[in-house]
């Protein structure tokens, strides 16, 4: 049984991949619905038109009247709640909602949700190979690709779920059995009014959660929690009671919890202190649930990191090229400077710059400073980067990623290391961040 009443009229507003999933979760439970999208050839269209003509369907700027008709708005992540269509319908009592809500309402198997400013895809993969080691039948996707709605099935005994601040601001109640916000850094200032605004948002998660986990190391990861409720942490530091962490024994390194060594870090294969952090949130959401550690600690001994995250990319004349185009904010671009940093012989030089999402670049300065001998600067946003980072390093100005990476070859030294790592979304140059760190690692391999 479907938990959604059939006697009310939807609007699924938004026609991307959250939309098209919200369409057939409808379509096959009866439930009368129409569609609507601002763009005038939304992705999905024809794909609509070929599997559901029936369906009524509404491009181009959202009509107040017509949205009133429904009982209610399934609003996509990709489109603000603050649009004034939207508004204005909420405002005559049209409930907003979004796929998370539907998703939890009829999930039947419990829920481990995901969500912080960065670390969310590694963590969600890695927790989902940790439960698939563990033998368990393990659906894993949301903010990652696959829509939650499309993932609901009775044979999936977990659910492991990455969401996004956008998803959770239209779930109500989520009822996971445990959650977490890995970290909190700005990010998508051009849809929040400032951090405490997105902060709010992103703990919308912990809404009828069962168990929590937070970040020992970020205190806007903690949520305010009820008497008594179940609760463990990690940190780089070494834990403490319910705590997941690391304890150095011998000159030898560990990931451990509570008073047990767990695995030496060494046997991970994703690099850098970011890393560790990410192994040990997965640990801990995996234990919360019941996953034993000798199958979680087998998953971490293989898991390689995704692409476009800290990804190695070729050695040149004593260079090494890494594609981070994943980092899309401020904290993820100082995680791999920072990280990356540490691990190198000689300097970084970075390629940053983009659609900067109204973000403060301030906090790159001194990492900067510390870490790279050069930055080549791109994208609309590059003065605003080059105004934060003043005189710290040389800069240089590029318009295109081709010549970006003809400059780094030429600014490098033997030891150092180039890093695509922008802090900035690609939309005003590239399709998407994948497209942008294929440009970036097709034009690094050309080199002769
Ligand atoms: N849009 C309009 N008009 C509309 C609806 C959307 O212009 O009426 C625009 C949005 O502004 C956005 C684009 O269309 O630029 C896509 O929005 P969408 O809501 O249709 O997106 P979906 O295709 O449904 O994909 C969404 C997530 N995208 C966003 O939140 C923007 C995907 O996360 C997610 O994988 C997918 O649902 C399945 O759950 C992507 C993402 O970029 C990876 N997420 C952001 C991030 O990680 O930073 C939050
Ligand atoms: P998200 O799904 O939240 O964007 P990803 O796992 O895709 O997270 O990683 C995005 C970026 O964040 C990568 O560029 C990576 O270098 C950086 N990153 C990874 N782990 C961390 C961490 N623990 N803290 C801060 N940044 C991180």
């Amino acid at each position: 049984m479907s938990l959604i009443a059939s006697d009310h009229f939807r609007i699924v507003v938004g026609l991307g991949k959250s939309g098209m999933s919200l369409v057939r979760f409808l379509a096959n439970r009866g439930v009368s619905f129409a569609v609507a999208d601002t763009r005038e050839n939304p992705p999905e269209l024809a794909t609509l038109r070929r599997d559901y003509p029936q369906v009524d369907v509404r491009c181009g700027e959202l009509d107040v009247e017509f949205l009133c008709r429904a009982d209610e708005l399934y609003v996509s992540p990709g489109l603000a709640l603050a649009t004034p269509a939207l508004q204005a319908a909420a405002a005559r009592g049209v409930k907003l909602s979004g796929d998370i809500e539907l998703f939890a309402r009829n999930a039947k198997a419990p829920i481990i949700a995901i969500s912080g400013s960065n670390a969310k895809s590694t963590v969600t993969t890695l927790v989902g190979e940790m439960a698939a080691a563990a033998g368990k039948r393990v659906a894993v996707g949301g903010n990652l690709g696959t829509p939650a709605l499309d993932l609901l099935s009775d044979d999936v005994e977990l659910y492991v779920m990455e969401l996004s601040s956008f998803q959770l601001e239209t779930t109500d109640h989520l009822g996971a059995e445990v959650a977490t916000v890995l970290n909190i850094s700005e990010d998508h200032m051009d849809r929040y009014s400032g951090l405490p605004a997105y902060h709010l948002a992103k703990h919308r998660i912990f809404r009828g959660a069962r168990q929590v986990v937070f970040n020992r190391q970020d205190a806007l990861t903690r949520p305010l929690l009820g008497e008594g409720m179940p609760c463990w942490s990690f940190g780089l530091g070494v834990p403490d009671f319910k705590g997941f962490g690391l304890r150095e024994e011998n000159g030898e390194k560990y990931l451990a919890f509570e008073f047990q060594n767990l695995m030496p870090v060494r046997e991970l294969k994703i690099r850098g202190a970011h890393n560790q952090a990410n192994a040990l949130a997965a640990l801990a959401l995996g234990h919360a649930v019941g996953l034993p550690f000798d199958a979680m600690l087998a998953a971490l001994r293989t898991f390689a990191g995704l692409e476009h995250r800290c990804q190695w990319v070729r050695d040149l004349d004593g260079v090494t090229w890494y594609n981070d185009s994943k980092a899309t904010n401020v904290g993820a671009a100082l995680a791999a400077i920072e990280g990356l940093g540490a691990d190198i012989e000689g300097k970084l030089v970075l390629i940053a710059g983009g659609d900067g999402k109204g973000a403060d670049f301030k906090d790159l300065r001194d990492p900067v400073a510390a870490n790279c001998r050069a930055v080549v600067l791109m994208g609309r946003d590059r003065e605003l980067i080059a105004q934060a980072l003043g005189d710290a390093v040389p800069l240089v100005r590029v318009s295109s990623l081709d010549e970006a990476v003809q400059q780094c070859r030429a600014l490098a030294h033997p030891g150092d290391a180039v890093l695509l790592s922008p802090a900035c979304a690609s939309f005003d140059m590239f399709k998407n961040y994948e497209e942008r760190g294929q440009l970036f690692a097709r034009a690094a391999e050309d080199l002769a």
